[in-house]
């Protein structure tokens, strides 16, 4: 679960990400989901104006600002479920807004796919762009260099 501003209005809203089961069958909607902080500190769901549709199960997630743009992107590490099948990792773009689009073949390499699991994110090489960690279950572990957006 995350707590940062989606939406670029100051308030903290909520962002999670959802297993079905543990490798399991099918047995929860494994949707990832966006609650947006109104006044007076209530939560709405605005997953389905906001959100890409997912059936994957997703292990971890992460924000950071992979673009650059000043709001904050989100970073999926997806798992198939049932089964327990590598998957890419997903990268959603924030429109200022709070709204989120799956530019996954954009800006991911296509290698960064495998069992993903916890993720974390720093400037590892010291060169001012954030950087992102996935790490893997029984699959290679993965370490992205941001670059800088031209
Ligand atoms: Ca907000
Ligand atoms: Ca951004
Ligand atoms: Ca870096």
């Amino acid at each position: 679960m995350l707590a940062f501003d989606a939406t670029g209005d100051e308030r903290v809203d909520i962002a999670y990400c959802n297993l079905t089961s543990n490798a399991g069958a099918w047995e929860k909607d494994p949707q990832a989901r966006l609650l947006v902080q109104g006044e007076e500190g209530h939560f709405t769901d605005e997953t389905g104006p906001r959100m890409p549709g997912n059936n994957f199960s997703t292990y971890a997630c992460t924000n950071l600002d992979a673009d650059d743009d000043g709001d904050q992107d989100f970073i999926l590490s997806a798992i198939e479920i049932p089964g327990f099948n590598s998957l890419p990792v997903r990268a959603y773009a924030n429109d200022g807004s709070g709204n989120f689009t799956d530019v996954t073949e954009e800006v991911l390499p296509d290698k960064a796919a495998g069992r993903s699991w916890g993720t974390a994110v720093g400037d590892l090489n010291g060169d001012g762009q954030e950087d992102l960690f996935i790490g893997g279950f029984g699959t290679q572990a993965r370490l992205l260099l941001g670059r800088a957006s031209k």
